[in-house]
């Protein structure tokens, strides 16, 4: 017997529902399916199918709480449709499967990613409510390669991927242990995460002391306009937010890094043939936190924008540079570092070799407003732009970060053009 349910409910219930919701949902129709885990040893997929298929148009899937066994890939297409994921999709613990390209699919361009998990449509929210999410079973993937070197592009899925998604939510979700990108939005407008939680935390002791989960990111922003994410939770080994080429009207808020990189941009200019745009992005209240160096020694940045040279060298997705782009107006406030070793950061050579040509990406009015915690080095502010482009309208406010008591704290500063009436550095 099918264990999905699939009725018909009252209009009136339909509008109760949607009411609690912030988002315009349609009414054309008003399917409700409700699964519930099949339990130990059973596969979900098939019925998380049918669900999606029956009701993913102008309905509503409820998954009950609990886990849900996947095997395979899940592309949702969401039209006026609403997903309470009240449990965990367990995306299982089988890496030889899910490496053979055959068994993912790479909607995402940059570095040819691969996902388990698609989103799209329009007008749909799907809310985890705290209760669910994804189950990444990263300790399996983060122990199979071990500290062995691990490239982009090698097909590690991304955890949860948002592709040609317009006006979406996604809210209150949890994702436990993501092998590689925690989440990825390309190619979407109007989206808003409200909510979400991404652990990246390696407990096996025999790596302790090693950054065993790199490229874990929080999220990567691609070719995305008018985004917005709203507290968010982050435990990585890499960038907890990655704003790439053509983001534009980013907006994010109460967003804590733990361990990794910190924020970033970039990097940027990896296509020799693709111009990144970036464009009106905001930062605030955002909080970088050291954790323990036995379970992450890595905390590098507070926030960082970086770009490939001005040379290319081999292709993406491991290799590129020498693209062209323009960043401008990016403002980052009220952000505290706690203990990171370099809280901001601006460098144009990812990859680069000695005798490179600079990088012509530039940097345009990047403003700092009330920076504050501590620092494990004396340097925490490194400007570094390119001599090929060089960086007008940095504004730094309110700058108050602590480092080591015998140390004074310093700045780099090379190829910033200076407001008028101040000579150049
Ligand atoms: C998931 O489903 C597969 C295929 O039926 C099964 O072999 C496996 O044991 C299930 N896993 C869990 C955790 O239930
Ligand atoms: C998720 O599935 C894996 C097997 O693929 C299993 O080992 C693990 O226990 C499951 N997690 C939960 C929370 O059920
Ligand atoms: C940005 O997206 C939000 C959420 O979908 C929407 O409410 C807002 O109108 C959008 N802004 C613009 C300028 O389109
Ligand atoms: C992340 O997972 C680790 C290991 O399970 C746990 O100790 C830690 O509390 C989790 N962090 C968050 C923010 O939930
Ligand atoms: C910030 O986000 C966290 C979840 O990451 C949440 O628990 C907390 O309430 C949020 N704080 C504010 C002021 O909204
Ligand atoms: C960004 O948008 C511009 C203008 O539409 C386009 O020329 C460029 O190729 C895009 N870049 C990427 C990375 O998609
Ligand atoms: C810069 O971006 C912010 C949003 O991040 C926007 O409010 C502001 O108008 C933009 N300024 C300019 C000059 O475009
Ligand atoms: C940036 O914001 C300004 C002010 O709101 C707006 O005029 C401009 O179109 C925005 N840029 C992009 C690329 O959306
Ligand atoms: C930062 O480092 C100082 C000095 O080593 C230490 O006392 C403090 O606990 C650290 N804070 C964090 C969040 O790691
Ligand atoms: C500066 O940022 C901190 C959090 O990082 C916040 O508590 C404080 O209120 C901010 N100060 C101002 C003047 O906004
Ligand atoms: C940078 O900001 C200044 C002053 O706010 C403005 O005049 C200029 O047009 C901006 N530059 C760009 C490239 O947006
Ligand atoms: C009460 C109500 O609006 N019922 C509608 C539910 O959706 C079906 C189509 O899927 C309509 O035929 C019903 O009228």
């Amino acid at each position: 017997m099918s264990r999905v349910w699939c009725w018909l409910i009252l209009l009136g219930l339909w509008l109760g529902q949607a009411s609690a919701v912030t988002q315009n949902v349609g009414l054309q129709h008003n399917n409700t399916c409700v699964l519930k885990p099949l339990g130990r040893d059973q596969d979900d997929t098939d019925q998380i199918e049918a669900a999606i298929e029956r009701c993913g148009h102008y309905g509503t899937t409820v998954f009950a709480e609990g886990v849900y066994n996947v095997t395979r890939t899940l592309q949702w297409d969401l039209v006026e449709a609403r997903v309470d994921l009240h449990g965990y999709l367990n995306f299982t613990a089988d890496l030889p499967y899910w490496m053979d390209p055959a068994h993912t699919v790479r909607v995402i361009f940059i570095q040819h990613q691969s996902s388990w998990f698609v989103l799209s449509g329009r007008d749909f929210i799907v809310d985890a409510h705290n209760t669910g999410g994804i189950i990444g079973n990263g300790q399996y993937w983060w122990d199979w390669y071990g500290t062995a070197t691990r490239y982009g592009g090698d097909g590690r899925p991304v955890s949860l991927t948002v592709y040609r998604a317009t006006r979406a939510t996604i809210a209150n979700f949890r994702i436990e242990g993501q092998p590689f990108w925690c989440n990825a939005i390309a190619e979407s407008r109007d989206v808003v995460y409200d909510g979400m939680l991404c652990n990246a935390t390696n407990t096996n002791p025999e790596y302790f002391g090693d950054n065993l989960v790199p490229n874990t990111d929080g999220i990567d922003t691609y070719r995305s306009d008018n985004i917005t994410l709203l507290n968010w939770d982050m435990t990585t080994g890499d960038d907890c937010i990655a704003i790439k080429g053509n983001s534009t009207n980013i907006y994010a808020r109460n967003i804590t890094c733990r361990g990794g990189n910190g924020l970033a941009f970039g990097s940027l200019g990896q296509y020799f043939e693709l111009f990144d745009h970036v464009e009106n992005v905001t930062l605030e209240d955002t909080h970088v936190i050291r954790l323990d160096p036995q379970i992450q020694p890595n905390m590098r940045t507070g926030v960082y924008f970086k770009s490939w040279a001005g040379t290319r060298i081999g292709f993406p997705p491991s290799d590129g540079g020498g693209g062209l782009g323009l960043v401008k107006n990016v403002t980052v406030r009220n952000l505290r570092v706690d203990n990171a070793t370099l809280p901001i950061q601006v460098i144009q050579r990812s990859n680069s070799l000695p005798g490179n040509a600079p990088s012509k990406l530039q940097f345009v009015n990047l403003t700092f407003v009330n920076v504050t915690g501590t620092a494990t080095a004396n340097t925490i502010v490194d400007i570094e732009c390119s001599e090929a482009a060089p960086c007008p309208g940095l504004v730094f406010e309110d700058i108050n970060v602590t480092v080591p008591s015998d140390e004074s704290p310093a700045y780099i500063c090379a190829n910033v053009i200076a407001p008028q009436g101040l000579p150049s550095m």
